[in-house]
């Protein structure tokens, strides 16, 4: 059927783009200087079906039960789950802010999502060390906005919390591509979205990290995630 193609999405919602991004306004020029850690771009549909990965196979990167994945999986629908592997690019040239500086660094996450029906759309994302949440973020996508025939949600230029920016400050630190993914190993993003006044879940997905090297820059794999 039409929606199990190669993206994000189903029948009712489906994710055109994502980008985390890290900003520096530079005072000379008023130009910014953006890096994007990672990003998913609008995909052509000509690409093959997406693999499958087997839920079970993560269900301790995550929490499991009380909303955990596992729940949220039984209660389905599967069709709307996916699993994303990121390279990220953690090599920008930016410098850190300078302690006593004027600052000017912002690090944010933009996402777009279009789908037939205008709702209210939600978006919950945990971040999560060990399998255990340690960041909730729950916020509304702007009202959509009707474009060549289907609703346009967006989530522009949210704030990455701060537990987040430390964590890519430390990682930048480390010497070595393998400690970066070692650490990486533990560290997963779960996202759900719903329809807010029905609370149907539209989408789930789980975002799992390496660093890429430094030359190929930001890369993605998708997968849907089932259970036989
Ligand atoms: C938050 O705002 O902190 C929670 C939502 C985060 C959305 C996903 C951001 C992806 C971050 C990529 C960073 C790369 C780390 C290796």
């Amino acid at each position: 059927t039409s929606w199990h193609g190669s993206h994000i999405g189903t029948e009712t919602l489906r994710l055109v783009e994502f980008t985390a991004f890290v900003e520096r306004q530079s005072e000379q020029d008023a130009c910014k200087q953006q890096h994007r850690f990672v990003h998913i771009d609008p995909t052509p549909t000509t690409e093959p079906p997406l693999e499958v990965v087997d839920v079970r196979q993560i269900y301790d990167k995550f929490p499991e039960r009380g909303g955990g994945l596992r729940d949220l999986y039984d209660q389905g629908p599967p069709h709307a789950f996916f699993l994303v592997k990121f390279w990220a690019d953690l090599s920008f040239p930016l410098p850190e802010e300078e302690p006593g500086g004027t600052g000017g660094v912002f690090y944010g996450v933009s996402s777009r999502y279009e789908g037939p029906r205008a709702l209210t759309l939600s978006c919950t994302s945990k971040v999560c060390s060990f399998g255990k949440q340690v960041v909730e973020k729950l916020e509304t996508a702007e009202p959509p906005h009707w474009e060549d025939g289907r609703f346009v949600f967006q989530l522009q230029r949210s704030p990455l919390c701060e537990y987040l920016i430390n964590f890519i400050r430390k990682l930048r630190t480390l010497p070595e591509k393998p400690m970066m993914d070692s650490v990486l190993e533990n560290f997963t993003i779960l996202q759900v979205l719903r329809d807010q006044e029905t609370q149907e879940l539209l989408l789930c997905v789980a975002f799992v990290f390496e660093v890429s090297a430094s030359e190929r820059g930001a890369q993605h794999h998708i997968y849907r995630l089932g259970r036989d």
